[in-house]
């Protein structure tokens, strides 16, 4: 019986957990976990409770994208982890990592197909696809060295989730004899001196240099931008690599790669060096297969098979993304920078200005009205049309201020659940969630969760009462528009049957007051934009 055990596997687990810093967990207990809940209230560990095991995951990812902490989830065996699959899939895809613990049923009914409650033939098949690993405890004495194993990929390698699932009677079973471990931190891979003398020679010779930084070195801002201006070279991020660069800095051209003069950079470099990207299709060219480069191209990154994905390097270095940009910093020390490229930036951003189309303008004019509120306002986006928009144009301060779920893996839902965690993250720092009114309905219960915890956060839904993106694409190819006109129901009475205040903003100095309010208020708020109004504002 659980109760006579001095400390049961899953209570130790909790402990563990604590010992590694975890402050927060997300989660929806079963009979399954709730062994794991009998040691929460001994550590300092924060539950928060989801209404469904994606809002959990989204939670976590939001989480770690803006604290660079992990956030541990708690999930049943069976539909509640087939149910967070959609958000590991979304972590994975964009490297962020996460935690999962889950129970399974009995050892000796692993497998059986016995029809026992909350059973899958496999979970750890089911989810081979959306994590670093996933182990199964078939001893308490295996936790330490699983867990070091996972925070080992967390600290080190390219950060993924990591799911560990304890066996019913695994979970239950004396762990009375561990001892917490010494936690050590392994460190992260550094540069061959070799590869950075000769990415220096390279990047010395180049005279139309371009560089490209993914969301592999957000940790590395500063050393990237002391490049940028050594080089003298012309400089694109990615979207989740927005804020590497400040806003203003005159070598910067967003993250605007799509953009046919962008491409036309990147094709034309005699060098490019792409750090922490994995030269994506959602980063480069939307729908076509691969980036065109005709010059050198340099790739740094953590995960050596990434180096050589979608584009094959001249040099490829696998490394930290800080470790290697402050390497090539010291190597470049004597180097005089490129005096042409600022006017050729300068002209570029009006070019690529030019580029917006109406409709696009219109998204701009929205965006920049709520950076404008409050300009360090962490912005969790969604897929939808604003945010395609931004993902070319907004150009936050800082790292993690801008990332929505449209890159990558792309899936709807993402943007209520993450701007939860990431506000549970950073209760005094202004987090918005834009969202689609299709997007929106995936994952509408988390604002109960966000009412729960009283969060202060803006929810602005773009309502245009269809799944929009696919209806504009299936228009554009003369397919019939089926599956796309949603009834969508009155979102504002809806958000006040769950406790949240809600308005419809009017204009473009309504969505300003109503943001206003919404940061100062004790719940979320609701803010719905109807699309066909604001194509005039
Ligand atoms: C889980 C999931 N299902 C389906 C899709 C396909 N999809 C991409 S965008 C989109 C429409 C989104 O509609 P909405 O959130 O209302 O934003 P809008 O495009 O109208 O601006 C759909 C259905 C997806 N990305 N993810």
């Amino acid at each position: 019986m659980p109760n006579a055990i001095a400390k049961t596997c899953g209570e130790y687990l909790v402990e563990l957990l604590a010992a590694y810093g975890v402050d927060t967990v997300f989660g929806i207990p079963g009979v399954h976990t709730v062994e794991l809940y009998r040691g929460l209230p001994n550590t300092h560990i924060t539950h928060i409770t989801p209404r469904h095991e994606q809002g959990a995951g989204f939670m976590a990812d939001g989480y770690a994208r803006t604290t660079g902490k992990i956030a541990a989830c708690f999930i049943i065996t069976g539909p509640g982890m087939t149910n967070i699959a959609t958000a590991m899939g979304q972590a994975y895809a964009d490297s962020i990592p996460m935690l999962v613990i889950s129970a399974v049923n009995g050892r000796h009914e692993l497998a059986l197909g016995a029809g026992r409650l909350h059973e899958l033939p496999s979970q750890r098949n089911l989810l081979a696809g959306v994590s670093a690993f996933s182990h199964t405890l078939l001893r308490p004495d295996e936790l330490n060295e699983v867990m070091a194993r996972a925070f080992a990929i967390f600290n080190s390698a390219r950060p993924r989730p990591v799911h560990i699932e304890l066996p019913l009677d695994v979970i239950t079973a004396s762990a009375a004899h561990l001892k917490l471990p010494i936690i050590t931190k392994s460190s992260r891979p550094a540069p061959s001196p070799d590869a950075i003398q000769q990415a220096a020679q390279l990047l010395a010779q180049a005279q139309n240099p371009l560089l490209l930084f993914g969301g592999g070195a957000a940790q590395a801002a500063s050393a990237a931008q002391a490049l940028t201006e050594r080089l003298g070279a012309l400089t694109v991020t990615t979207i989740n690599g927005k804020g590497i660069l400040p806003p203003a800095h005159p070598l910067l051209l967003g993250s605007t790669l799509p953009q046919p003069p962008v491409l036309d950079l990147l094709r034309d470099a005699d060098v490019v060096l792409a750090v922490g990207t994995e030269l994506g299709e959602t980063d480069t060219l939307l729908f076509d297969s691969k980036p065109d480069i005709t010059g050198q191209l340099i790739r740094i990154d953590l995960d050596p098979e990434q180096l050589y994905r979608n584009a094959a390097p001249t040099l490829a270095i696998t490394s930290d993304a800080r470790l290697a940009l402050e390497a090539l910093n010291i190597a470049l020390a004597d180097h005089q920078p490129l005096t042409h490229t600022a006017t050729q930036a300068q002209q570029l951003r009006e070019q690529l200005q030019s580029l917006l189309s109406p409709t696009q303008q219109v998204h701009q004019r929205v965006i920049a009205q709520m950076r404008a509120v409050k300009p360090e306002t962490i912005i969790v986006g969604d897929q939808n049309q604003p945010v395609y928009t931004g993902n070319l144009t907004d150009e936050p301060d800082t790292t993690h201020a801008w990332f929505n779920s449209s890159t990558g893996y792309g899936t709807l839902g993402y943007a209520l659940p993450a701007a939860i965690g990431a506000k549970i993250a950073h209760p005094d720092c202004p987090v918005l969630s834009l969202i689609g009114d299709g997007g929106f309905q995936f994952t509408l219960p988390e604002l109960a969760t966000a009412v729960e915890q009283g969060l202060a956060l803006p929810i602005v839904v773009w309502n245009n009462q269809c799944y929009g993106e696919i209806k504009r694409y299936m228009q554009d190819r003369d397919i019939p528009t089926i599956g796309v006109d949603i009834y969508t129901p009155d979102l504002l009475t809806i958000a006040r049957g769950y406790g949240c205040y809600a308005v419809r903003a009017e204009s473009l100095s309504d969505l300003q007051a109503q943001l206003e309010l919404a940061y100062q208020a004790d719940k979320p708020t609701l803010i719905e934009i109807n699309e066909a109004q604001a194509l005039h504002w």
